[in-house]
């Protein structure tokens, strides 16, 4: 037995600790080096294995870098005009009986040309689940400044940082939406550390629980790197986020549903 065929010998005796999510399709991520949005689609796929709903799923595809989400997760899908998504997903929940319905969308979808959509679907406690990519920056279209990027932040229309006084302040969207009654679930999360993917993947599964409950609406905001678009490698992309984002947008569990909020099951 030569090395290769003793180390396939060997492999096969190994115990599988860790696989492709079921309803992640077996497509390559057409994402950069280092985007996280990758990391993100798996936490979404995972947590649709472990509740058991990929035949009852139904994804709004964002415009923006996830534009293609459709590609990747192995359950039904829509795609939305820019911003458009809840307005999308609400539709969509609402005339599919026993659906659970989740948007996809960057910062610049959800917090500029979809402002209006997002802080309505969320006031009238639709029963959908917005992940939230904020990653400072329009990735797709080539790094212009959002509606979230920092002051200061260089960016291709802040070529010299981003000034309060001519283009205003970052957005904190998720204190923005926390006040809303018909939000029920409400987080901020990070990919940028084991640690933090693994609180990040908690924050999600609890958004799809609170929709399974028929609680309210709920939506996970999380942190993001964007190397190609932030000019860092990735490495210096997740200190920046420590550095900058994190405290200008805390980590936090803003709302969770208490259990008789509760109005049993999808
Ligand atoms: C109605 C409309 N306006 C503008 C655009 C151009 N556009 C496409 S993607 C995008 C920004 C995407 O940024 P973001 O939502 O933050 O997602 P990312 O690409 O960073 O993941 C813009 C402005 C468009 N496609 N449609």
């Amino acid at each position: 037995m030569n090395d290769k065929e003793k180390l396939l010998e060997e492999v096969k005796t190994m115990k599988k600790v860790a696989s492709r999510p079921k309803c992640l399709t077996d497509r390559v991520f057409h994402y950069c080096p280092g985007c996280t949005h990758g990391v993100v689609h798996r936490l979404v796929a995972e947590t649709i294995d472990e509740l058991g709903i990929q035949e009852k799923t139904i994804g709004v595809a964002p415009v923006g870098c996830s534009v293609f989400a459709y590609w990747y997760f192995d359950t039904d899908f829509s795609q939305a005009a820019h911003g458009r998504a809840p307005a999308v997903a609400t539709g969509i929940k609402r005339s599919v009986p026993g659906s659970v319905v989740f948007t996809y969308q960057g910062d610049g979808d959800l917090a500029a040309i979809g402002t209006a959509e997002i802080i309505h679907a969320a006031n009238r406690g639709e029963k959908i689940t917005v992940i939230f990519i904020n990653n400072a920056i329009y990735g797709m279209t080539g790094g212009q400044m959002a509606p979230t990027s920092l002051i200061n932040q260089k960016t291709q229309t802040s070529p010299y940082g981003r000034d309060s006084e001519t283009m205003g302040y970052p957005i904190r969207v998720s204190e923005m939406l926390s006040g809303l009654e018909g939000v029920k679930y409400l987080s901020r999360v990070a990919v940028d550390t084991p640690a933090n993917i693994i609180k990040a993947k908690a924050a999600i599964k609890k958004a799809f629980e609170t929709q399974l409950t028929g609680t309210g609406f709920s939506m996970v905001e999380v942190l993001s790197i964007c190397p190609t678009d932030w000019g860092l490698n990735v490495a210096d992309s997740k200190k920046w986020l420590k550095e900058n984002m994190i405290p200008y947008y805390p980590l936090q569990e803003f709302k969770a549903p208490k259990a008789e909020e509760a109005k049993g099951g999808e």
